[in-house]
Formats: C-alpha cells, sequence, structure tokens
C-alpha cells in the first residue's frame, strides 16, 4: 500500500469554547461534514452561556464528538493542554486545533492534515504566507496581529511566519514531547510557546495558507492582559535564545 492510498490517521480535533453558543453548531456542522472520518473533542470551560450543555446534546448523538467539561475559564492554554491529555490518552495520532467561532475554515483542515501525511510533525494554517488572506478585519486587529508575528520573529528567529496561528496538526509523537514539558502560558502566547518548543524539538513544521474569516457570532475573549502576558513572556524568551546564543558563540 502507498502512503497516499494508507487509511487516515486516527485524528483528533480540539475546539475550545468559552461563550461560543452562537457560534459552535455551524462550525461543528462544518468540521463534520469536511472531515467526516476525524474526532472532535470540545473543551469547554462552564461557559454561562450553556455551550457546554449544547455540546453534551451533540455528543450523545454522534459518537465522533466528545465533550470536556472545565470547572472555570482558565485560559487558552490550559484548556488546549487538557484536550491533548485527554486525545493522546485515548491513542490519536494527529492533533489539531481549531476556534470555535468560524475563524478558521473546516473546509481547509484537510489541507493541514495532508501536510502531516507529507511529513510534516506540525502543520500550521498562516495567514501571513503566500496565498493566506484575513477577511474583514479590522486594523486594529490586522496590525496587532501582524505586529506580534514580526516580533516573535525578531527576538525568536522561528523562521515561522504566523506563531500566533491557532489551526494547526501536530503529529502525536511531536505533542507528546512537547507537553512533557511545563507549559505554563495562557492566552494566544501559548501558540507561540508550542511554536518554540516545536522548533527546539527538531520538529518539521509547515505553513499552510488559509483564508482566516472575522467572527461572525459571539464576542472576542481577547483582553489588554493577553497581550500583556504575550509581550512579557516573548521578550522573556529572546532574551534567554539570544543569550543562549551568545554562550554558544563564546564557548
Ligand atoms: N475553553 C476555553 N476556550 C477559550 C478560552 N478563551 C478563548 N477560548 C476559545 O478559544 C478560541 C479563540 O478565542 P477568540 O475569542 O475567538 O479569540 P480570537 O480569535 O483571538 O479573537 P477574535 O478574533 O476577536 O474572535 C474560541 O473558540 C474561544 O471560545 C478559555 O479561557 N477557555
Ligand atoms: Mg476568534
Amino acid at each position: 500500500m502507498t502512503a497516499s492510498n494508507a487509511p487516515a490517521p486516527p485524528t483528533l480535533v480540539v475546539v475550545p469554547t468559552y461563550d461560543e453558543r452562537a457560534a459552535l453548531p455551524g462550525t461543528l456542522a462544518r468540521l463534520r461534514a469536511a472531515v467526516p472520518a476525524a474526532h472532535v473533542l470540545v473543551v469547554d470551560d462552564n461557559s454561562p452561556d450553556g455551550t457546554g450543555a449544547w455540546a453534551e446534546e451533540r455528543a450523545a448523538q454522534d459518537p465522533h464528538v466528545h465533550v470536556l467539561h472545565r470547572a472555570g475559564k482558565e485560559g487558552l492554554g490550559p484548556a488546549y493542554l487538557a484536550g491533548f491529555a485527554w486525545g493522546l490518552g485515548e491513542g490519536y495520532e494527529v492533533l489539531c486545533e481549531m476556534d470555535a467561532d468560524a475563524s478558521h475554515r473546516p473546509e481547509q483542515l484537510p489541507g493541514l492534515l495532508e501536510a502531516v501525511r507529507r511529513g510534516a510533525d506540525l502543520a500550521i494554517g498562516s495567514r501571513w504566507v503566500p496565498g493566506g488572506r484575513v477577511h474583514d478585519w479590522p486594523l486594529r486587529r490586522l496590525l496587532l496581529s501582524r505586529g506580534a508575528n514580526l516580533y516573535v520573529r525578531a527576538v525568536l528567529g522561528l523562521g515561522v511566519a504566523d506563531a500566533t496561528a491557532g489551526f494547526r496538526a501536530y503529529r502525536a509523537e511531536l505533542l507528546t514531547t512537547l507537553v512533557r514539558g511545563d507549559v505554563a502560558s495562557q492566552g494566544y502566547c501559548f501558540q507561540v510557546d508550542m511554536t518554540r518548543r516545536a522548533r527546539a524539538a527538531g520538529a518539521a513544521i509547515s505553513e499552510v495558507p488559509i483564508d482566516f474569516d472575522e467572527r461572525a457570532e459571539g464576542v472576542s475573549k481577547m483582553s489588554s492582559g493577553i497581550v500583556r502576558e504575550a509581550l512579557v513572556k516573548v521578550t522573556l524568551w529572546g532574551l534567554t535564545h539570544r543569550t543562549q546564543q551568545l554562550l554558544g558563540l563564546l564557548r
């Protein structure tokens, strides 16, 4: 059997949710249609709007849908780590990240899975490589994302155009290695943290251009605290990285 007609490896898409009752039904329907063989894990932080209860009902009707309930809102990073721990324990071989708010198009997930099939340990759905696009974002968000990625590039030198992206597919072997480290990032710098750890582990990272849509429903969880955490942590990681480079040169 050649690699191209080999059966797809067991795949899990982890979708973190906080107050996504309006957006999640459409996202899940599109996801199940786009990648019918994949399983989905909704990781809900006890959303006050009943997202978790709705997901539970959905899971009762569809054996491909699972739900992890957490006690309260702790941020994106801890939600993903809990989802990954569950998925690795269940034996999934490819584990994906996707937002619930339809900013990521489920129809583009097969492109990420194809990159993994071709040898990537981590495939990133990227807005900032040729062919990648952002639709209907206000200038403020465009500048924030562009600026954050340029800063990450300058201080960490990861060679990744969209290190903050949250549409990803990881090979389980890589993820097992990454989560063994003490990943403590809460907000969106979680994505940068995982990218720099993947780079340090020598992973094959591939960026796949995607279309990123502005959320149509629900409310953004982006906050000044999340931006502050990212700025402080990326700067500290950058200082450590550059110091290590310098020590390497002097040795
Ligand atoms: N479980 C959990 N999910 C979260 C938390 N914070 C954000 N999310 C989810 O993570 C995904 C990304 O969050 P968004 O609010 O869309 O963040 P964003 O895409 O940077 O912001 P917008 O573009 O303004 O939507 C969504 O599915 C959220 O529901 C959290 O603390 N816990
Ligand atoms: Mg969003």
